[in-house]
């Protein structure tokens, strides 16, 4: 028998599927720490009444973090947050004339109250925001805490790696 998946506890929003080769990144992060998480995409301004019936549900469902991501006058996120009390992370998506920065500030000036913990345009912003909720999620979870603690040596050794190559072609220089 197929064994049944584990539920999620992350959920990836996003406003189109336009999107989501941007938010792959983030995806292939959450599941590189073995998180489970589920993608959807609806939208704040066409599919408003799916966008906070899934938000009001969140949190009863078993999620414990929101990626919220949209592009230009981006008020995913924040119409996400205003139906839930779960933390909600904006990826605000470049494109367009303004090249992101409408939605950066879109998902970012959010009114005291309503908080979205937005992170960076371009593609570090899906990978920082799934680390956002691994940091979380690791806060209950010494699993995850251990695995992120492993991530982070690796930058490390990745850096100490990139400083000692940059040596060798110094010396080459003489
Ligand atoms: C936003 O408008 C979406 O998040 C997307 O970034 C942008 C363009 O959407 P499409 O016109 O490609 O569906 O709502």
């Amino acid at each position: 028998m197929a064994k049944t998946p584990p539920a999620p506890l992350v959920g990836i929003i996003m406003g189109s599927d336009s999107d989501w080769p941007l938010l792959q990144k983030g995806a292939e992060t959450l599941r590189d720490f073995g998180v489970p998480f589920e993608v959807r995409v609806m939208s704040a301004h066409r599919t408003p009444d799916v966008a906070a019936a899934y938000a009001a549900a969140a949190e009863a469902r078993g999620l414990q973090v929101l990626i919220s991501a949209a592009g230009g006058a981006a008020h995913l996120g924040g119409v996400i947050a205003a139906h839930t009390v779960l933390p909600v992370i904006g990826v605000p998506v470049a494109g367009g004339p303004l090249n992101g920065l409408d939605s950066l500030l879109a998902t970012i000036q959010m009114p005291a109250g309503i908080p979205v913990a937005t992170v960076t345009l371009g593609s570090a912003g899906p990978v920082n925001a799934a680390l956002v909720a691994v940091q979380i999620l690791s806060l209950s979870n010494p699993g995850l805490r251990r695995k992120f603690h492993a991530y982070k040596d690796k930058l490390r050794q990745k850096v100490a790696e990139g400083d000692a190559k940059v040596q060798l072609e110094l010396a080459k220089l003489g």
